[in-house]
């Protein structure tokens, strides 16, 4: 069987045959593999969900559909219109389930596209208010999501100390035998160890509460409509507990970079800081309201935490020989971790100025 009648007979088991059903590639994720499906007028996303990363499919589906549900309900309460372009909406099989899972071990899930709908990897400071505003909007209606906590999809997604025991693991075996030219990149990682590992200490000592997170806000994972206005948040494959610091953290990482997360020319790369603002005041205007004050005096830290927790996990990648991310070329984890070195850089140059604009956000929210 090819590519497409694999494809084609994938989506079967979600929506009625159709001879004509159109699948192309979509996207640029780093995990799973995503294609745009058109079916007798009505348009999908299909997607392969990394089950090794992944590794419990059938609770990933179902906090999906918990989250998304929940949110719904919220938009009905509300009144808003045209729901369907403002939260996902998984499609069932035919069989009612909520993924398919395929002889050759693989799974699938397939949801409806959302119309109209754009993305994008660079913003002006208009748009990343726009944008906060929906990260604290989300994070606001998930705050009263009803039963059990979500499951963890992936166990300590965004905890510093467990991915540095991770790393430290990777350098020791330096199973690619890379590490000869990067160790300086290693040293600059352990100098600043003790550091990023604060919100883990803090959490301990009672200080630092967990609330349902995003876990990927990155700056793509949000739809504007054809008048940049908000539509919703997409990618919902590691919503689970968090630090609020987290999802505002990895905002900035994508969304205020000047350059590329994977930019080869380093003078490219340096934080936005109009861009940072934006965000900030978007952000706190819905979240002021249910955040402690030491949540607010570490939303700045977040940025440098996931920057940093980004270029460890990208360089832990590159150590152990390219087995996580999807990669263009040979060294392609290597530049991304010299590249989120450089950001850290500049978030650290900067951070006074940060703090100064996440306190004058808050007070004027407060
Ligand atoms: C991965 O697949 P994508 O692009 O949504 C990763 C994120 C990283 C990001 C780096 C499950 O996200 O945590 O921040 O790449 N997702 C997972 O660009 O590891
Ligand atoms: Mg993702």
């Amino acid at each position: 069987m090819n590519d497409q009648d694999r494809l084609r007979s994938i989506v079967s088991q979600f929506i009625d045959k159709d001879d004509n059903v159109e699948i192309k590639p979509l996207g640029k994720g780093h995990i799973n593999d995503s294609y745009k499906v058109v079916s007798n007028g009505n348009e999908y996303v299909l997607q392969r969900i990394n089950h090794h990363i992944f590794q419990n499919v059938p609770e990933l589906q179902n906090n999906i559909f918990r989250v998304t549900s929940h949110i719904r309900e919220k938009l009905e309460e509300k009144g808003v219109a045209e729901i369907d372009s403002r939260v996902l909406s998984l499609v069932p099989t035919l069989d009612g389930a909520l993924y398919y899972k395929e002889s050759s071990g693989d799974y699938w899930r397939l949801m409806d596209y959302i119309k109209e709908s754009k993305s994008y990897d660079e913003i002006n400071p208009q748009l990343a208010y726009r944008a906060g505003m929906a990260f604290g909007e989300f994070q606001k209606m998930l705050a009263d999501l009803p039963g059990d906590p979500l499951f963890e999809t992936i166990p300590n997604f965004h905890n510093i100390e467990v991915r540095l025991e991770t790393f430290r693991q990777s350098v020791k075996a330096d199973k690619a035998g890379r590490l000869n030219d990067v160790a300086e990149l290693v040293k600059e990682i352990e100098e600043r160890a003790g550091e990023m590992c604060k919100p883990e200490r803090m959490h301990r000592e009672g200080m630092l509460p967990k609330r349902t997170n995003h876990c990927d806000t990155k700056v793509n994972n949000i739809l504007f409509d054809n008048n940049d206005q908000v539509l919703c948040v997409v990618d919902l494959d590691t919503v689970m507990p968090g630090y609020v610091l987290s999802d505002f953290g990895d905002f900035i990482r994508t969304g205020a970079n000047t350059g590329a997360e994977d930019d080869k020319n380093l003078d490219n790369i340096s934080v936005d800081l109009a861009i940072f603002e934006g965000y900030a005041k978007g952000y706190l205007e819905n979240a002021a309201s249910f955040l402690t004050d030491i949540e607010i005096e570490h939303l700045a830290f977040g940025a440098k935490l996931l920057t940093y927790m980004q270029m460890v996990r990208f360089f832990t990648d590159y150590i152990d020989g390219d087995t996580y991310y999807k990669i263009a070329y040979p060294d392609h984890n290597l530049v991304r971790t010299k590249a989120q070195f450089k950001l850290l850089k500049s978030l650290e140059e900067n951070f006074d100025e940060m703090q100064r604009i996440v306190s004058e956000a808050a007070r004027f929210e407060n």
